[in-house]
């Protein structure tokens, strides 16, 4: 649900693309202008108790959800996401967690926001995606619909999934290398042209704890006070 739903054209590429093309997801883009049954199609207003700034009204966000819902076949209550800095921080735990539902509305404000007594009522998820202001709800929803689609079955390939091992594993990912061997006179690591599968493995475990350690103090400590060493002061994953 949004005012603006040619934006979400954005995610008809890559791997996303390839997903809706192989009726995988599917993406609606909804524009609640289309149900603003007055006469200059008006979608916002004035905040009573003054400031600055127009707020969306709750009567086309209204309609426009009970459109959405009413022409869904479901018996269950379709979650409604609103996309917002007052919302839970969405992280792979969350982003997991909705990939198990069936359908999602999501909900994308704009100017100051939308009249709170429409949010109380189709709203059931507050989420933001990190402490920071935007000028509308849409790239959080788009974030949302693309980290959601990766847990998706069949939006990855094999190759694709890779990527979310290591992260589930709570740290960052190791360095990597392509072709040339040789790029600006940097030579890429030893290790990883030995073709001794199990070395590369430890070194590349290695690096990710390294990498995480400097570059994500928080994770580092989340994953040394969740995991054990062994004998030899090794962590065991
Ligand atoms: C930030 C986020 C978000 C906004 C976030 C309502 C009117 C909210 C503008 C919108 N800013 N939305 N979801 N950090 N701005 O997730």
């Amino acid at each position: 649900m949004t005012l603006f739903p040619e934006m979400f054209d954005a995610i008809k590429q890559s791997i996303l693309g390839r997903a809706i093309k192989n009726n995988i997801i599917s993406v609606d883009a909804i524009n609640i202008r289309d149900f603003a049954f007055n006469k200059h199609n008006k979608v916002d207003d004035y905040t009573y108790g003054g400031g600055a700034g127009m707020l969306m009204q709750a009567e086309p966000v209204y309609l426009c959800h009970k459109a959405i819902t009413d022409s869904i076949d479901s018996s269950k209550k379709i979650r409604t996401v609103y996309l917002t800095p007052q919302g839970r921080v969405l992280n792979q735990e969350i982003a997991k967690e909705l990939a198990n539902e069936e359908e999602l509305i999501l909900l994308c404000g704009h100017y100051e926001g939308i009249d709170e007594r429409v949010l109380n009522e189709v709203v059931t998820d507050y989420i933001s995606i990190g402490d920071y202001v935007l000028t509308g709800g849409e790239l959080p929803a788009m974030v949302l619909i693309d980290t959601v689609s990766r847990f998706v079955d069949g939006v990855l390939s094999n190759d694709e999934s890779a990527m979310t091992e290591s992260f589930s594993e709570g740290l960052l990912e190791y360095p990597q290398y392509s072709r040339p061997y040789e790029w600006h006179g940097k030579k890429v690591p030893d290790i990883l042209m030995s073709g001794h599968h199990e070395n590369v493995e430890k070194w590349r475990f290695e690096q990710s704890l390294i990498r995480t350690e400097e570059r994500r103090p928080d994770l580092y400590k989340k994953f040394v006070e969740t995991h054990e060493k062994d004998k030899k002061g090794r962590f065991i994953r």
